[in-house]
């Protein structure tokens, strides 16, 4: 089943939701329209669902905002605008399942800022990462300046956007802006191959690391302590995670083997 959104689609394969960003020509910049649709994507997500992997057709994975819409903006537009994107990657980032970003080629503006507000990450050989806004006048828009600086610190950040420094997929997984690096082509696949198995986790479970986890480690740890505590007791009196502990015990469930 292919549900087509603007420049976007939605392919149900199994219970993993494939998401496409369709616009090649372009490589895949996001207008207000795409950025809509992302939104109404993620806030209608096929009940069945249980993971989702997020690629990019053509060349690259996503150039950031689409730069010919952003001509005429005044500033309450401008504010708007990022409020609209805050919008959209949130119903990705706190939506119903985990998003995995198979990534290629360029990674750049809002492209990574869409990387950002996904769980997990994978970049082939040939993604690279830049945050262009800096030399193009403006700032980011799409929550970059709180996920970024999350997954690689303040200092990288600053030092991309001021002097348009260009991370290689060999760094980018170095620093943490990709946590696995694949072969050149072989993003979607590991992607799928992942998403699969996080669609095996308790739903439960899935829900904790997507809603509490990020909240938890923003909170001082008084407090985060507390909330972990009601999370993980919540998460264990699910009765499937009650049969998983029994599987294991009974020699029924896999151990953890060494990488
Ligand atoms: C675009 C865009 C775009 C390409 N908006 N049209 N992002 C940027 O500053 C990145 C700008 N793009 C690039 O640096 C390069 O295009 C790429 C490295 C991504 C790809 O290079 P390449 O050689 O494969 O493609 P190209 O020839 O540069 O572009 C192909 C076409 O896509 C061309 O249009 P055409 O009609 O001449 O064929 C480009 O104009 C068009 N194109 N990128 C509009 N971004 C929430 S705030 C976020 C703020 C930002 O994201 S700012 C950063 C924007």
């Amino acid at each position: 089943m292919t549900q087509k959104y603007l420049h976007l689609d939605l392919d149900m394969r199994g219970d993993i939701a494939v998401i496409r960003l369709a616009r090649p020509a372009k490589r895949n910049a996001l207008g207000d329209a795409q950025v809509l649709a992302l939104r109404d994507l993620f806030e209608n997500l096929p009940a069945a669902a249980r993971a989702a992997v997020l690629y990019g057709e053509g060349e690259h994975f996503c150039a950031g905002l689409d730069l010919s819409e952003l001509q005429e903006r005044d500033a309450s537009q401008g504010l708007h605008h990022s409020r609209m994107w805050h919008a959209a990657l949130d119903r990705l980032q706190y939506g119903p399942v985990p998003v995995i970003a198979a990534l290629h080629g360029a990674v750049v503006g809002g492209g990574l800022e869409l990387a950002s507000a996904c769980h997990i990450r994978v970049a082939d050989e040939s993604a690279f990462y830049g945050l262009p806004e800096g030399s193009r006048g403006i700032f980011v828009g799409g929550g970059g300046a709180v996920r970024i600086p999350r997954l690689i610190g303040t200092a990288r950040m600053t030092d991309m956007m001021l002097t348009g420094r260009v991370y290689s997929a060999e760094e980018g997984e170095r620093i943490g802006l990709a946590q696995y690096l694949v072969p050149q082509g072989q993003a979607l696949g590991k992607a799928l191959e992942l998403a699969g198995r996080v669609a095996q986790n308790a739903p439960l479970t899935n829900y904790a690391l997507m809603h509490a986890l990020p909240r938890i480690a923003e909170q001082p740890a008084d407090q985060g302590f507390f909330t972990e505590a009601l999370m993980a007791a919540v998460a264990q009196s699910a009765p499937e995670a009650k049969d998983r502990v029994k599987d294991f015990l009974a020699g029924k469930a896999a151990k953890v083997k060494k990488a």
